[in-house]
């Protein structure tokens, strides 16, 4: 398979994106607040959805989060990723394929009907985690793409993926918001450098390889600025899979913990890495068992 976007060879490559932002042509059944929703998620690459979650709701999933944590505290396994002082848990990973609560988030309407309108497909879960934030130690996420990585590393052909991101508790601009860079998903910045074998053991407690150079941050920043959208928990933000993104470390008493559900188009599943020696785990990135998720 041609490969459009080339990364991780000997230098940077910025590239115009060649895939549409919202795969959906025949938006004339589409609500107006749904068309208004597509238009500015095209525009600036993400979507800010304060409130789409009730508290109530938050409240049980953000215990669910803290019972995973504390199973990857007792007997660690393959999916839990903890910080590289604190030792605090990072991250865990499929989370929608072992807890029926996040299952069950991955296929609310309110985030899959969005997924598959800006897709335009049917969509599966390429990859579900949390990311925990902890208070005084949760560690920064440093700019990237996350399709650099998919396209790299799992093998993800064209842009035709998104994020959504669901607040599990207050995202304050103090305790390490998302930031993003409103329209630098127009651009692919291809980043230097060999993918290391099993290289997300490193790259998901401190990502270097397949982040972008700082002319290229500096040239998008520049553009429209850095947004970091703060809200209560339930609060959501959808970006899309080439948005350039990062979050600082989290120095106060309030946890930063999110739930991460990244849609994939059913017609954009994953081959041979673009850009690595072998294919990542399962629990990374879904390969084998893929099912489309029944739209509701
Ligand atoms: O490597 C990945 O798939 C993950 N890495 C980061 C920093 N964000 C996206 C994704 O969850
Ligand atoms: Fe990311």
């Amino acid at each position: 398979m041609q490969d459009l976007y080339p990364t991780r060879g000997e230098k940077i490559q910025r590239l115009e994106r060649q895939d549409p932002v919202v795969h959906n042509e025949d938006r004339d059944g589409l609500s107006h607040d749904t068309t208004v929703r597509l238009r500015r998620f095209e525009r600036d690459g993400y979507l800010f959805l304060p409130g789409l979650f009730h508290e109530a709701e938050t409240t049980r999933l953000l215990r669910e989060a803290e019972r995973l944590k504390a199973q990857a505290e007792s007997n660690a396994d393959e999916t839990a990723f903890f910080e590289r002082d604190s030792g605090a848990v990072r991250s865990i990973f499929a989370v929608h394929d072992n807890s029926a609560l996040f299952r069950a988030v991955a296929e609310d309407p309110r985030i899959l009907t969005l997924a598959s309108d800006i897709l335009g497909d049917e969509v599966y879960v390429h990859q579900s985690r949390l990311n925990y934030k902890p208070a005084f130690s949760g560690r920064e996420f440093y700019w990237h793409s996350d399709f650099e990585t998919w396209h790299a590393e799992d093998g993800m052909p064209r842009m035709r993926a998104l994020s959504v991101s669901l607040c599990l508790t207050p995202s304050l601009a103090t305790n390490g918001p998302l930031m993003l860079i409103p329209g630098s998903h127009a651009t692919f910045v291809g980043c230097p450098g060999e993918t290391p074998p099993e290289h997300f053991r490193r790259s998901l407690v401190k990502q270097e390889i397949g982040t972008p150079d700082q002319e290229s941050l500096t040239r998008m920043a520049s553009r429209r600025g850095i947004k970091a959208p703060t809200g209560a928990a339930g609060s959501v933000i959808a970006f899309d899979c080439n948005t350039m993104h990062a979050s600082a470390g989290n120095l106060t008493p309030f946890p930063r913990t999110n739930l991460f559900i990244v849609y994939n188009a059913m017609s954009n599943r994953i081959g041979e890495p673009f850009a690595a020696p072998r294919p990542r785990p399962e629990f990374i990135a879904a390969r084998n068992r893929v099912q489309p998720l029944p739209r509701k």
